[in-house]
């Protein structure tokens, strides 16, 4: 028996129930967004950690828009909630979504639309602090549609977003 097995076998003792993606690349900077979630649909929770650089390595979003929270029109960037869900192959459940502060809002997956609900990591080109709501800012373009500026919405409107976790459906 080698090190590297007497590690494996370790770390399956350890944590059974909870397998690290493998193919999650190293990280440069410290993780700002955790995702828990089955993404392989093998009946076992997997989870991933992002930095700063590997949301900026995926497809960005971006939009403008004036929101309940700040004074004239905001540019946002960042990744759509639905680019990371279908990056880990999350297509169904309960989408939990949880704050810095312990707030947490769900929300089925099956509302999550296209293009809608973004993880800002930027507004107006920088970065947030927490106290300024950052550093992930779950933001919809409000001034879209009317029905973006509803009390559900606002509801899942969540700063100092830290942690994403699907579950399955009740
Ligand atoms: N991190 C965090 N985000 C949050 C909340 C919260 O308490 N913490 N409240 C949510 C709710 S229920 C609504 S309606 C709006 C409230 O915004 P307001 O506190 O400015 O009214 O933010 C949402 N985002
Ligand atoms: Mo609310």
């Amino acid at each position: 028996m080698n090190l590297k097995s007497i590690l494996c076998g370790a770390t399956l003792i350890l944590v059974p129930f909870l397998a690290v993606a493998e193919d999650a690349p190293e990280l440069t900077g410290p993780a700002i967004l955790t995702v828990y979630g089955d993404f392989d649909a093998d009946g076992v929770e997997d989870m991933r950690d992002f930095d700063l650089a590997s949301l900026d390595a995926m497809t960005q979003g971006a939009f403008e828009t004036t929101t309940i929270w700040t004074e004239g029109v905001q540019s946002f960037s960042g990744v759509y909630v639905n680019t990371i869900l279908e990056e880990l192959g999350l297509t169904e459940g309960e989408l939990f979504v949880s704050a810095i502060n312990d707030y947490v809002v769900s929300m089925p997956v099956s509302e999550m639309r296209p293009d809608e609900a973004l993880l800002a990591t930027r507004r107006n080109g920088e970065e947030m602090s927490i106290r300024d709501k950052g550093p992930i800012w779950v933001v919809y373009p409000y001034d879209s549609d009317d029905d973006l500026r509803s009390e559900v919405v606002y509801s899942r409107s969540v700063w100092q977003v830290k942690q994403l976790r699907v579950e399955p459906s009740e």
